[in-house]
């Protein structure tokens, strides 16, 4: 059991205080991160106290505090599952193997640039949600937004403290520029697409929490079993913050659903007459889900891909579950079926395993969107209205792999460009939709408030009531 360090400027179980030049490469990075918080974080409510959760353990149970804070003062710190010193390596050619404790030489290059793209997308997303705050649909939402903004940040921190770690000069250079690229900025952008996304409204941010941070939850669980032991440590704990970004993407949009049938079932099921109402109607909600889910898609990289299976092979990035799904942790032998597409045709391929993770994983998070989309449907279906929320094709709407480039309808079937032209003002969100939805962006802050597109949630945060101050205004 590994003891936590809570006292020092940077809260860690990882006896920061035992490595001097460690440590104060880090604290020379604290105020530079402070800085890019402060530039790039959420806007205007530094001096507010927050009812924030914090890690301050790695105990499954009870490994956080609640208590109000001013966001700058969050301690963001690192914290890394506990460790076992006789831990072999689950897969890939140094299976069996001892875990490694520092970062083999000539995986140095893969491993590094994993980390980095990684570590972008947690600064990305703080900055992709940074004026949210000011159209919050209440207090309890607002909460919630900035509780995931701070762990997003603490997300960084984690995959800094590898950099600075294991990496010498570069990867301390990496982590100067994670806090350089900006979100959205065309001349010095994220790393990966959608973290270039604007997340203009509330219903973005339920869509991305509920479809973006679920592919952070499957790109940390193929991290979470990495031969590089504290790679892997950093990521099991990462995993445990992650479920209430999901949470909080699930369950918000839930309530949009639950506000909108409550509408539906008194002014009927056409849109017009629900917007007429103030709240969202289901199809515009359908093309939001369409565009975060197609985006998201892209976030697993190409179908078939070398990178992919230099990773698995290198025994670095594994698959969702690795240890306890699967028998064989080789992969050598085997071979995916996977669908292809040459530009004209669809077919059929068998692909060997390794080059396929990326599909793998995939197909993951597919199988687990579905149980979203599930979930709204049910409430749906017990407030006794006819409609259903679906997930679109995985062909459709891809910038990345086999499929960009060519245009699909939402169930994935082949279509040309007049076709798309047609269909795509049903298929994603019009320029008018996004009016819309903005038009109902308006802050509310009564406590036990919520705006009008938006159902309250069953319960409040840690036990209090949906009335509490969650942030002091
Ligand atoms: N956008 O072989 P390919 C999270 C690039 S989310 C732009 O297809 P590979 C979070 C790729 O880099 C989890 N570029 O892909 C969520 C490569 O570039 P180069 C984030 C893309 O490498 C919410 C080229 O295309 N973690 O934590 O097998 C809030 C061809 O590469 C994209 C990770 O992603 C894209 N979507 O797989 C906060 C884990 N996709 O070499 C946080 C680490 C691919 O031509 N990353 N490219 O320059 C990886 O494991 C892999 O890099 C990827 C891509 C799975 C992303
Ligand atoms: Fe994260
Ligand atoms: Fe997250």
């Amino acid at each position: 059991m590994t003891t936590i360090d809570y006292e020092s400027k940077i809260p860690n179980n990882v006896e920061l205080s035992s490595d001097k030049r460690l440590q104060r490469a880090l604290e020379h990075w604290l105020p530079q991160y402070l800085q890019w918080w402060h530039e790039m974080g959420p806007t205007d409510f530094e001096t507010k106290d927050v009812y924030l959760r914090t890690a301050i353990s790695v105990d499954s149970d009870g490994w956080a505090q609640f208590g109000h804070v001013k966001m700058p003062d969050y301690r963001w710190g690192i914290f890394l599952a506990e460790g076992n010193k006789d831990r072999k390596i689950p897969f890939g050619d140094h299976m069996g193997e001892d875990a490694w404790q520092q970062v083999p030489g000539e995986y140095r290059n893969w491993l590094r640039r994993v980390i980095v793209t990684q570590a972008d997308t947690e600064p990305a997303s703080v900055e992709q949600q940074r004026l949210l705050a000011h159209t919050a649909p209440s207090l309890y939402d607002m909460r919630n937004l900035f509780q995931v903004n701070v762990e997003e940040g603490r997300h960084l921190w984690a995959m800094v403290y590898l950099l600075h770690t294991y990496f010498g000069k570069d990867g301390r250079e990496e982590a100067e520029e994670l806090l350089e690229r900006r979100s959205g900025n065309p001349d010095h952008p994220r790393i990966l697409g959608t973290f270039n996304e604007p997340c203009r409204s509330w219903l973005d941010f339920f869509c991305f929490t509920m479809f973006t941070d679920r592919d952070g939850k499957f790109q940390l669980l193929s991290l979470a079993e990495s031969g590089f032991d504290p790679l892997a440590r950093t990521c099991r704990f990462m995993l445990t913050e992650e479920a209430h970004h999901m949470f909080v993407g699930q369950t918000g949009v839930g309530r949009v659903v639950q506000r909108a049938c409550e509408v539906m079932k008194e002014v009927g099921r056409d849109p017009k007459a629900v917007r007429e109402q103030g709240a969202i109607d289901l199809p515009t909600l359908q093309r939001y889900v369409n565009f975060w889910v197609s985006s998201s898609n892209d976030l697993y990289g190409a179908e078939v891909s070398s990178n992919s299976a230099n990773y698995f092979g290198a025994s670095l990035k594994g698959r969702a579950w690795e240890e306890k799904k699967y028998d064989d942790h080789t992969a050598l032998e085997q071979s995916k079926d996977i669908e292809t597409w040459d530009g004209k045709t669809l077919s059929h391929e068998e692909v060997p395993l390794r080059n396929a993770m990326n599909e793998v994983l995939r197909e993951e998070y597919i199988e687990d969107n579905q149980k979203g989309i599930n979930y709204w449907n049910r409430i749906i279906k017990e407030q006794g209205v006819d409609f259903e929320l679906r997930l679109p094709n995985r062909r459709f709407n891809r910038n990345i792999g086999m499929y960009a480039g060519y245009r699909f309808d939402l169930d994935g079937k082949p279509i040309d460009e007049a076709a798309w032209k047609a269909g795509e003002s049903a298929w994603l969100p019009t320029e008018d939709d996004r009016v819309y939805i903005d038009s109902l962006m308006v802050k509310v802050t009564e406590p036990g408030k919520f705006a009008s597109w938006i159902a309250p949630p069953p319960k409040g945060i840690n036990g209090n009531p949906l009335d509490f101050e969650y942030v002091r205004l």
